[in-house]
């Protein structure tokens, strides 16, 4: 083999150069052959690191291929001394044919941040559980592959990634979103340290493929239009390549994913998806870049299929629709709903729901009912801001000149805890800016406020603006420090702001301080489960009940004796107790998830007046101009690091 490729790139007709260099052959040496450095004649020590760090994985083909050819022009640098230098010991025979029963393919959900909004450590904890959310994107795609093929997955967020399961591995799969990155590359040089190819997909690389070049196989997109030609492509014999989808994907030839590839029990709750795409234009939004602005479904009985999955795997409990805007079709909606509420009815309703929607849900009482018959308990709303000057700037003009508080508490008396994300940092914000948000939030009763900074995402609207106002810190969505880097809520501010940067973070840690205040957040708590008119149809098992019992004296223990939550957590719960007993789990619920907010806006508080101190310190003006300039760490915190030395 080794032959055939030098011999190809050898040929004096550029035609069977460039075939090889194009189908990515080359790469086979990666795959299959161990390299002993020690017998190297290399021309140049640059050469060979090149070579070397093609060959290990920590460059791509790309660079493997460059440094072959650039042999190739020079007249001097001989055949044999190409073959030498890549002197060769071949270890594996001949690569497995990847598509052959039983090819063992590891599905790897590389780790998020610890300081995560999103990782509820101490909920799980309370629980029994070891992260939230299932990994769905990776069971979609293991039922997208082969099915002849052997599947193990991985999540690094229940379990660490082993050597044995990469040496068990004859292909991998990863991939994921921003914030995933540096383990998702992480995992890629560990896989290619095992000799095993990897196949990289989902939201990041395919918004930023160039940064996960060291993969084997780019397949972007959704999966479902991608992976078929991928899997043509491995028949054919290919070793590596981009695939990407022109179209968007017809949801009503979704598979249903293999949920029996995960432990139920190491999580919260299970995803499924019924929709993808968007009607609305927010500015900063990428969900409409990745899926479009027309919503697609999957049919009723998709979705009951999938329901009765995972009923017959024995889950029970939380399924959390993960769809970007379930009411985007409101008449769509209403159709699976109807399906949801006889097949629910007919199983002695094994489930309860959450979803993520856009506020004008609360204009449609109709499907408010019937969301609420089927036992949604949690929606996630983006609020954004309260301020209609922003909102429309935001392109978000579905919020404006609407009453929040109304809207939430129409929502909440149909039974569903509104939870809801908030943004700072839009340009046309004022001084009033913080204060308008904490009266929102604390006037509607949310307890669950993600407030974050503005993160202009690639691929936004937003970003190609900035950039065209050459306001956008290029290269700030290369991820380099996971301690600091964690989600949206604190690497935002990617950007030359309109206000003074101190001031917006000022903003941003005083709206934190108040909402996380435990006096504040439980008067919210109690006022929430007041209003809620919750259906409570989902009927839980013997198992459930006793996991809640025992979950719920845990609770008692770590909040109700503690000095500054013990007494507000009491109050709380027999003010409830008293008033409106069908509350008493939404209330004991929200009570669990403050030990987290609490604990997760303290560090972001004080990661916060550390970056306000550095650019006090610094000066605005300098900051920026630095920040623009792009120095060799790409992201702020990393050149405060750089410029604090
Ligand atoms: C549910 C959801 C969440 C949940 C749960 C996430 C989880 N752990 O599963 C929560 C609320 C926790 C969350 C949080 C965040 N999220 Co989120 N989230 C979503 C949402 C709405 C659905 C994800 C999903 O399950 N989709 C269904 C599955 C089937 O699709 P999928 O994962 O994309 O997989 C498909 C393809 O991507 C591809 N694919 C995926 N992986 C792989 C791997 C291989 C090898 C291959 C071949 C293909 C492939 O094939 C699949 C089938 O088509 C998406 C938007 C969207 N429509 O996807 C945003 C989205 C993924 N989130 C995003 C972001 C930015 C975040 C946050 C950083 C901030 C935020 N928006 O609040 C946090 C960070 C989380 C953390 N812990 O730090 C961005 C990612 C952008 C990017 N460029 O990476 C998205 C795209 C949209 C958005 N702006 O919110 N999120
Ligand atoms: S409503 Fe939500 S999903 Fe739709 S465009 Fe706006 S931010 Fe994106």
């Amino acid at each position: 083999m080794r032959a055939s490729v030098l011999d190809s790139l050898y040929d004096p007709t550029a035609e069977a150069r460039s075939s090889v260099v194009s189908s990515g052959s080359f790469c086979t040496f990666r795959d299959a052959c161990e390299v002993e450095w020690g017998k190297q004649r290399t021309r140049s020590r640059a050469q060979r690191d090149v070579a070397r760090s093609a060959l290990t994985g920590a460059a791509g083909p790309t660079r493997m291929v460059a440094t072959v050819g650039a042999g190739y022009q020079d007249p001097t640098f001989a055949r044999s001394e190409l073959l030498c230098l890549f002197e060769v010991k071949t270890t594996r025979t001949a690569m497995k044919n990847l598509l052959e029963k039983g090819t063992k393919c590891l599905l790897v959900q590389s780790e998020f941040s610890m300081h995560s909004f999103w990782n509820y450590v101490e909920v799980c904890k309370i629980v029994g559980a070891k992260y939230p959310a299932a990994p769905l994107g990776l069971m979609t795609v293991a039922a997208l592959l082969p099915q002849e093929w052997e599947f193990k997955l991985v999540d690094a967020n229940v379990e660490p990634l082993l050597d044995e399961h990469l040496e068990w591995a004859d292909i991998v799969c990863t991939g994921g979103m921003l914030p995933q990155q540096q383990g998702v590359l992480s995992v890629i040089d560990r896989a290619h340290g095992k000799r095993c190819p990897v196949v990289v997909g989902g939201p990041d690389p395919s918004s930023q493929p160039g940064l996960y070049e060291s993969a084997d196989y780019l397949v972007l997109g959704e999966g479902e239009m991608t992976i078929p030609t991928f899997v043509q492509d491995l028949e054919r014999g290919s070793r590596s390549g981009i695939y990407t989808a022109p179209e968007t994907a017809d949801m009503t030839h979704a598979v249903v994913p293999r949920f029996d590839l995960i432990q139920f029990r190491d999580y919260l709750y299970v995803g499924i998806q019924y929709s993808r795409g968007c009607p609305f234009n927010c500015e900063f939004c990428d969900i409409i870049e990745l899926y479009g602005r027309v919503p697609r479904v999957k049919s009723p009985r998709q979705i009951i299929r999938e329901l009765q999955t995972l009923y017959d795997l024995g889950h029970r409990g939380h399924v959390d629709f993960v769809d970007d805007n379930f009411i985007g079709g409101k008449k769509n909606a209403k159709c699976v709903l109807t399906a949801m509420r006889e097949w629910s009815r007919a199983r002695g309703h094994p489930f309860y729901f959450s979803t993520e929607a856009s506020i004008n849900l609360a204009d449609d009482e109709h499907l408010l009912q019937m969301m609420r018959d089927v036992d949604f308990r949690y929606v996630f709303v983006g609020i954004e801001t309260p301020e209609n000057e922003v909102l429309e700037l935001t392109q978000k003009r579905q919020n404006m000149n609407r009453p929040i508080h109304e809207a939430v508490r129409k929502i909440h008396s149909y039974g569903m805890i509104v939870n809801a994300g908030f943004i700072i940092g839009f340009d046309n914000e004022n001084e009033r800016t913080a204060e308008t948000m904490i009266r929102c939030i604390q006037d509607c009763g949310i307890c669950m406020a993600m407030v974050g900074t503005l993160y202009a995402l690639p691929n936004t609207q937003l970003t190609r603006r900035l950039r065209k106002e050459g306001r956008l810190f290029e290269g700030s969505s290369t991820l380099t420090d996971v301690n600091t880097q964690i989600d949206q809520t604190t690497s935002g501010l990617n950007f030359v702001t309109a206000r003074p940067r101190s001031d917006t973070l000022k903003d941003f840690v005083a709206i934190l301080q108040y909402i996380y205040d435990p006096v504040h957040y439980y008067e919210r708590a109690t006022d929430t489960a007041l209003s809620l008119q919750s259906a409570n149809t989902y009927r839980p098992n013997v198992v459930r009940i006793l996991k809640t019992v025992w979950a719920f004296f845990r609770l008692c223990r770590r909040v109700g004796f503690n000095r500054t939550t013990g007494w507000l957590y009491w109050k709380m719960l027999f003010t409830v107790l008293f008033k409106k007993p069908m509350a008493i789990e939404a209330c004991v619920n929200l009570a669990a998830m403050f030990i987290h907010f609490q604990k997760h806006s303290r560090f972001v508080i004080d990661l916060t007046n550390r970056e306000i101190n550095f650019i006090e310190s610094y000066g605005e003006e300098d900051y920026n101009r630095l920040m623009l300039q792009g120095c060799e760490n790409s992201h702020p915190h990393d050149r405060h690091s750089v410029l604090v030395h």
